[in-house]
C-alpha cells in the first residue's frame, strides 16, 4: 500500500477530525487507511520562521507543520487566497483584491513549504495537495526534483474565463495546474469553465478526463465531495445529539424551525435569506409564532475587512426582524455565531423541519448533505438548496432555488413548512441514497485509485 500524503493549509488534530467537519473529517479517514503523512500550516504565525517542520505522530498518522511569519500569513493568506482568490473563483469581482505584491508573497509560501516537505517525501509517496491557498506547491516540488504522482483537488469552484483572465497572474496559476499527474475539481460544470479557458485562451486542446496546453496533458475530472453519511445519521441519535434534538424539542414545542449553518462568509448567501424568510413573514401572517428561524455562522476571517463589514450588515438585519414582528414569546430570528460541537449540531439538524442552504455560489456544500444525513427517515425534514451549491448537481429531490430570487424562496419555505409527510420521505429516501453511495470514503477512494493509475 502507498503512503498518502494530503498538503493543506490548517493540518487539524485527527482526534479532533470527526468533530470538527469539512476537509479534516474526509482526510483524518483516508489518512488512518494509508498511514499518511499531513503536511500543511501549524496554525501559528511567528517573528523568525524555520523551515524546520515540527513533526509528530497520532497513532498511524505522522503531522509535520511549519510556522508562518506574521506578513506571509497577512499577504499569502489573508490577503492573496481570502482577499483575491476566494471572491474571484465565487464569481465576486466586486470583492477581488488585486495586489502583486499578495502574489509575490503567496509564491513565496508555496516555495516555502515544498522545500519544508520534499525532504520528507518518501519514493512512492502519493501527495495529494488541497485548496486554492497552494496551486503552484506542485510546480514547486516539481522544480526541487520531486518525482512522486502529485494530485490537487479544488474544493471551491472554477471561475468562468471571463473573470478568470482578469486576474493579471491567470496564465501562471493554471499552468501551475498542468505540473500535476491529476486535477479533481467538484462538478462537471468546474471541469467545463476550465476547459473554455484552455481552448479560447490557451489555444489548447480538450477531450473526456484530458486536457492538454503548455506541451503537457493534465488528466482532470470531478470528484463531487461527500460526507461521512452513515455516520453523521447516527451523530443525530447519539447521547449528545439526543440530548440536544429533546432540549431543542421541548424549546420549539410544536414550532418549525427552518436551521442555516454556515461558515460567516458572504459566499453563503445570509443576507437574502433573511429576506426570503422576512418575506414569509410578510406574506403568511398565521405562521407568526409557528415557525422560527435559527442561523449558525462561527465566525470565520475575521481579519479580512469584507468580513467584517458583511458580519455587521447581518448582525443589523437579524435585530430589525425580531424588532419588526417579534413578540414577548416569540422570536422570529435567532443568530448565533457560536460554533457548535458536530454531534449537537447534527441533534439540531434532526430537531429542524427546513434545511435552508442558499450559498450564491459553493464548490459543494456539505451542510446540504449533514442536514439530510441527520433526519429521522419516519418523520423527515426538507432541504432547500441553492441550484449554485455544487451539491444541487446530485441532490435533485432537495426544493432547489435561485438564491437571487426572494421570492421564489420564500415560496419554497412555504411549500417545505406545509409538505405533507409521504413526499417529505420519498424525498428523504432519494437524497439519502445518493450520499449513502458517494460518501466521503468513496470519494477519497476514486481519487485516490485515479492518481495511481496511470
Ligand atoms: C469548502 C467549500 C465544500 C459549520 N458551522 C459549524 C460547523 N460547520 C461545518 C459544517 C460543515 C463545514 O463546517 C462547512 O462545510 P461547507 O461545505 O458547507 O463549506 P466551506 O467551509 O466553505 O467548505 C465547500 C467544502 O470545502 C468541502 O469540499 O463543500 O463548497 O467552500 O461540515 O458542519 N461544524 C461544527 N460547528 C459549527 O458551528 N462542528
Amino acid at each position: 500500500m502507498r503512503r498518502l500524503v494530503a498538503v493543506s493549509n490548517r493540518v487539524s488534530s485527527l482526534r479532533a477530525a470527526p468533530l470538527a467537519g469539512g476537509l479534516a473529517v474526509a482526510l483524518a479517514d483516508a489518512l488512518r487507511e494509508n498511514r499518511g503523512l499531513w503536511f500543511g500550516w501549524s496554525g501559528k504565525t511567528v517573528d523568525v520562521a524555520n523551515d524546520e517542520p515540527h513533526v509528530s505522530r497520532e497513532g498511524e498518522v505522522t503531522s509535520a507543520t511549519v510556522d508562518l511569519t506574521q506578513e506571509d500569513h497577512d499577504a499569502y493568506y489573508s490577503g492573496f487566497a481570502n482577499r483575491c482568490l476566494w471572491p474571484l473563483f465565487h464569481f465576486r469581482l466586486d470583492l477581488t483584491g488585486y495586489d502583486r505584491a499578495h502574489y509575490e508573497a503567496y509564491k513565496r509560501v508555496n516555495l516555502r513549504f515544498a522545500q519544508s516537505l520534499l525532504p520528507l517525501l518518501e519514493q512512492d509517496d502519493l501527495v495529494w495537495v488541497h485548496d486554492y491557498h497552494l496551486f503552484p506547491i506542485g510546480r514547486e516540488l516539481r522544480k526541487l526534483g520531486a518525482k512522486q504522482r502529485l494530485g490537487f483537488f479544488l474544493h471551491i469552484p472554477f471561475p468562468p474565463r471571463e473573470l478568470l483572465t482578469t486576474l493579471p497572474q491567470h496564465l501562471s496559476l493554471v499552468k501551475a495546474l498542468f505540473e500535476y499527474d491529476l486535477v479533481g475539481f467538484q462538478i462537471e460544470d468546474d471541469v467545463k469553465r476550465l476547459a473554455a479557458y484552455v481552448e479560447q485562451d490557451l489555444g489548447g486542446k480538450v477531450g473526456h478526463g484530458w486536457m492538454e496546453a503548455f506541451g503537457k496533458r493534465l488528466r482532470i475530472q470531478a470528484f463531487p465531495v461527500g460526507i461521512d453519511t452513515a455516520r453523521f445519521h447516527d451523530f443525530g441519535f447519539s447521547t449528545h445529539g439526543e440530548r440536544e434534538y429533546q432540549r431543542m424539542r421541548e424549546f420549539l414545542r410544536d414550532r418549525d424551525q427552518i436551521i442555516g449553518v454556515d461558515r460567516l462568509d458572504y459566499s453563503k448567501g445570509l443576507v437574502r435569506r433573511m429576506n426570503a424568510y422576512e418575506l414569509l413573514l410578510d406574506r403568511h401572517p398565521e405562521s407568526h409564532g409557528r415557525v422560527t428561524y435559527l442561523q449558525v455562522a462561527p465566525i470565520s476571517r475575521g481579519e479580512v475587512t469584507a468580513y467584517r463589514d458583511f458580519r455587521r450588515e447581518l448582525e443589523q438585519h437579524a435585530a430589525s426582524m425580531n424588532g419588526r414582528f417579534g413578540r414577548v414569546d416569540w422570536v422570529p430570528v435567532r443568530y448565533v455565531n457560536e460554533a457548535i460541537p458536530r454531534r449537537r449540531l447534527a441533534g439540531l439538524y434532526r430537531a429542524s423541519r427546513i434545511g435552508l442552504v442558499t450559498p450564491m455560489r459553493d464548490g459543494m456544500n456539505l451542510v446540504a448533505k449533514e442536514y439530510v444525513a441527520a433526519q429521522d427517515e419516519a418523520d423527515p425534514g426538507v432541504l432547500i438548496l441553492s441550484r449554485f451549491a455544487g451539491a444541487a448537481q446530485e441532490m435533485r429531490d432537495a426544493l432547489l432555488v435561485n438564491p437571487y430570487d426572494t421570492e421564489e424562496v420564500a415560496t419554497a419555505l412555504e411549500t417545505a413548512r406545509t409538505m405533507a409527510v409521504d413526499e417529505r420521505r420519498r424525498r428523504h429516501q432519494s437524497l439519502m441514497r445518493g450520499l449513502l453511495e458517494n460518501d466521503v470514503a468513496q470519494w477519497s477512494r476514486r481519487f485516490l485509485e485515479a492518481l495511481t493509475t496511470e
